[in-house]
């Protein structure tokens, strides 16, 4: 069923403590975790704790949730003080453009001087 936690799936295991991480942010319905490979001084991933396989499918599927983990992302970014100074929201969608786990989540990038290049 859309949205059940899978075996194989890592974010699963980290939403469901089996696998630890640094929390930042819980509510409940979402989760926001520092990444293991941080890429900027501010990089945490903020995921639905529900399992959907991309972002895309996750607002298909539940378009509030996926509007709740936006607002997460939002929140993070004020708690890690980048708001003001800006940062990137990154959703790798798909292996060809570097998603790497399957469980829909976002990236908070922020801190870094090299966000003014735009994409
Ligand atoms: P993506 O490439 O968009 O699928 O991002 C997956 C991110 O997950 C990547 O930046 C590294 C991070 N990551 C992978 N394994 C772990 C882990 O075990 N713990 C944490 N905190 N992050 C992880």
């Amino acid at each position: 069923m859309a949205g059940e936690a899978q075996a194989d799936c890592l974010f699963c295991k980290i939403v469901a403590g089996e696998i630890p991480s640094t929390k930042v942010r819980e509510t409940e319905h979402t989760l926001a975790f520092r990444d293991i490979n941080p890429q900027m001084p501010t990089h945490v991933l903020v995921v639905p704790k529900a399992h959907y396989p991309n972002a895309a499918a996750l607002a298909d599927a539940d378009p509030q949730l996926a509007g709740v983990v936006l607002a997460e992302a939002g929140r993070v970014a004020e708690e890690e003080k980048v708001d003001q100074s800006g940062y990137r929201l990154i959703f790798n969608t798909g292996s060809g453009a570097g998603q790497t786990v399957f469980h829909a989540h976002v990236h908070v990038l922020g801190g870094n001087a090299g966000l003014r290049e735009k994409l």
